[in-house]
């Protein structure tokens, strides 16, 4: 500990690796973390804004496939004066260290950059994956681990029975031995419900925090041994039976300036399509579910110097529209609009993502449509009206969600 002001000297290593495939086409020429949210967002952005607003200000991120367009926007949009020691956030690039290939897992990824933790000397360190939507003041959990003299705590959260194959599932104690791990499997085909709660599995987050030695020792230990060399699988189960190993309850989370109405621990997973979808629609309404207008606990990006959106004889409703876009004799109801975006006269649009630079040409519907960056929609266009007719040109997911990928950028317009 830092005997000065007794807080836990802590380092963030940023698992932002993943290859996100079933975003595709989304992630065709980016690594999840990079896929654009909610207009001029990436993913990425939660977790690094999480750890900025929680004062943790050292953080490796750490990347693997197609990692070009996540580096370009952390180089844009996180770079740190430096002005105050070890304040920093630095693009970890797979090192190849120990073996000659890819990370092997999640582990792998952090066991191969040892030299960085070690150099840092760290009480703590936040393993957070990069994937995820979500607003959490880590101080809280951090509190958490060192009232209950954890040595690894994992973050979670009660998810429905229904979805929770897709997660580790924790199992805690009762009583004295309540919120100890004493049981971690990773996406088991039949989860097992909470006790007292037949509807909901307790779930991983995939963010975990460790006491420095104790991960060091389990890396090591890990990676002399074959199989598979990641956290869920190897790491947590195997601690589980030597360690005290706490899960944190990331509904017990209160982030200032939470508005009554949104809900209480809000965490997406948006791994698929229909859930990245869903999360967007989140931030809709009078009331949304996860307002992203909270300046005591800001998510942040790059900045961006374009000129206010333009609507001109347009009907937007419940529409959130980014700076530079211009909207002529539209209607638009339900929808995120990106930056620098181009609807054109007659058009019409419901339930849709707009990324930033797409043109939407006139006269063209579309509705529960997701448009990556810079795509150019013909004048006419129909899509999400006919599930038959998109499946033969579209990306289209089971539920009817059409998906067009990223476009050409136009050299004449603004990159962002
Ligand atoms: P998943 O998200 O399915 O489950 P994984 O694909 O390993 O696990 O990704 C975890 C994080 O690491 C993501 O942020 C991803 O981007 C990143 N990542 C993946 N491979 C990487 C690599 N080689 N190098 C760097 N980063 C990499 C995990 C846990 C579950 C938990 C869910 C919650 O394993 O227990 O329930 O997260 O969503």
């Amino acid at each position: 500990m830092n005997d000065r002001t007794h807080q836990p000297r802590v380092l963030a290593m940023i698992m932002a690796g993943g290859k996100g495939e079933r975003l595709m086409p989304l992630t065709a020429l980016r690594s999840k973390p990079a896929v654009p949210f909610a207009g001029k967002y990436r993913i990425v952005d939660f977790v690094l804004s999480n750890c900025l607003n929680s004062g943790i200000l050292s953080m490796y991120v750490l990347v693997q496939y197609r990692s070009q367009s996540l580096i370009e926007h952390l180089r844009r949009a996180w770079r740190f004066s430096g002005l105050i020691q070890d304040t920093f956030i630095t693009v970890v690039p797979p090192q190849m260290k120990a073996r000659g290939g890819w990370y092997e897992g999640t582990a792998d990824a952090v066991y191969q950059n040892l030299n960085l933790i070690r150099d840092f000397h760290p009480d703590l360190v936040a393993v957070f994956g990069a994937d995820h939507v979500y607003r959490m003041d880590i101080g809280q959990m951090i509190r958490f681990h060192l009232d209950r003299r954890a040595e690894v705590t994992v973050a979670a959260l009660p998810v429905p029975l229904h979805a929770a194959h897709g997660f580790g599932i924790v199992e805690v104690g009762r009583g004295r031995q309540e919120a100890r791990v004493t049981g971690f499997e990773e996406k088991p085909k039949q989860p097992k419900a909470m006790p007292g709660d037949p509807e909901r599995a307790y779930s991983s987050m995939g963010n975990y925090l460790f006491n420095t030695d104790v991960l060091l020792d389990a890396l090591e230990r890990d990676a002399a041994k074959p199989g598979s060399h990641d956290f869920g699988r190897a790491i947590i189960p195997r601690l589980i039976r030597t360690h005290r190993v706490m899960a944190y309850n990331f509904l017990d989370n209160a982030v200032p300036g939470l508005h009554a109405y949104e809900e209480r621990g809000y965490w997406r997973d948006v791994g698929t399509l229909e859930t990245y979808w869903q999360a967007h629609m989140d931030l809709l309404g009078e009331c949304p579910i996860f307002d992203l207008r909270n300046t005591r606990w800001p998510i942040l990006t790059d900045k961006y110097d374009g000129p206010a959106a333009s609507l001109i004889r347009t009907s937007a409703d419940d529409t959130l529209i980014e700076q530079s876009s211009r909207i002529v004799e539209a209607t638009i109801s339900r929808s995120m609009i990106g930056r620098h975006v181009t609807i054109e006269q007659g058009a019409q649009i419901e339930e849709s993502i707009i990324m930033d630079g797409a043109v939407v040409g006139a006269k063209a519907r579309l509705r529960r449509a997701i448009v990556d960056r810079f795509n150019v929609i013909p004048a006419g266009t129909e899509l999400g009206f006919d599930a038959a007719k998109d499946r033969a040109r579209y990306h289209v997911t089971k539920s009817g969600l059409v998906v067009l990928p990223r476009g050409q950028r136009d050299r004449s317009r603004p990159s962002h």
